[in-house]
């Protein structure tokens, strides 16, 4: 098949419904959870905030429109190299320079739900990939890979989402480990369901933050808050993962689309 063949049976198969439209993203608003830093950090993020200009009043009596308060790592997210001190001299690390063919691509989909429902701090290691591996088949170069662990459940809550006590966080990730070995294969990026790309007691692990430091070290990409993973299957999706054109950004709220073959 030509690749003008391929796209247009792919179009057909839109229009039909045989490919499905999953929308992979959680709603944006004041109740969206938001990243706590520890306190001595003097500054973070905003909540959202969504300001009414008009609504067919006698500032706007045609039309309605809304202006926002909206960090770049706010929701269902992506991170850009930039984004930490390892990928700061990634010449296109930034969301207006990134190479955005490399964001959509086949997503692999590791079902770890059950094992961070039974444990809040649950880690995936690389001997859980090579598994996953061995039964639904090998990671490629240039695949995105997200861990499914259900916490879009909780995010109506940002105590819940959040989950933490005076020990700090608890919400899974992955080790140091598992980010090399999902970089030793080539992947374009890595995301979770959580607040971040990284554990809920990754600032404690060697190095802090491995996901943030591996994957922006290797010009590679984070998603966090996605939803609905439960709705795709482990091999077989595409995901849409692209962050607005931000001059300079170190990241973007997205609305994470997967293609998914019906049934
Ligand atoms: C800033 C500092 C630490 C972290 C993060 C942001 C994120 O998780 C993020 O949204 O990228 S861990
Ligand atoms: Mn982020």
């Amino acid at each position: 098949m030509t690749s003008a063949q391929t796209l247009q049976s792919l179009g057909a198969a839109l229009l039909s419904g045989d490919v499905e439209v999953v929308d992979c993203t959680g709603t944006l608003g004041p109740n969206t959870p938001i990243l706590q830093l520890p306190p001595d950090f003097a500054k973070n993020t905003p909540k959202v905030e969504i300001h009414k200009i008009s609504e067919y009043d006698k500032d706007g009596p045609f039309f309605a429109w809304n202006w926002m308060v909206l960090g770049e790592h706010t929701g269902t997210h992506f991170d850009a190299p930039h984004h930490w001190i390892t990928g700061k001299d990634h010449a296109d690390g930034y969301t207006d320079k990134l190479k955005i063919q490399r964001v959509v691509a086949p997503v692999n989909v590791l079902d770890f739900s059950k094992e961070a429902e039974a444990d809040a701090d649950f880690l995936l290691t690389p001997e859980h990939i090579k598994a996953w591996e061995a039964e639904h088949g090998a990671i490629q170069k240039g695949e995105w890979v997200v861990m499914r662990t259900d916490w879009d459940k909780r995010a109506d809550s940002q105590d819940s989402f959040l989950n933490a006590d005076e020990n700090g966080p608890h919400s899974p990730g992955p080790t140091p480990e598992a980010v090399e070995y999902l970089l030793s294969k080539g992947i374009v990026g890595w995301g979770t369901q959580c607040i971040g790309t990284d554990a809920g007691a990754a600032g404690g692990m060697n190095p802090p933050y491995p996901a943030h430091n591996f994957l922006h070290r290797d010009n590679c990409f984070g998603l966090a808050s996605l939803a609905n993973l439960d709705k795709l299957p482990a091999k077989g999706a595409i995901l849409i993962a692209a962050p607005l054109k931000i001059e300079n950004g170190t990241g973007s709220p997205i609305r994470a689309l997967a293609l998914v073959p019906k049934g």
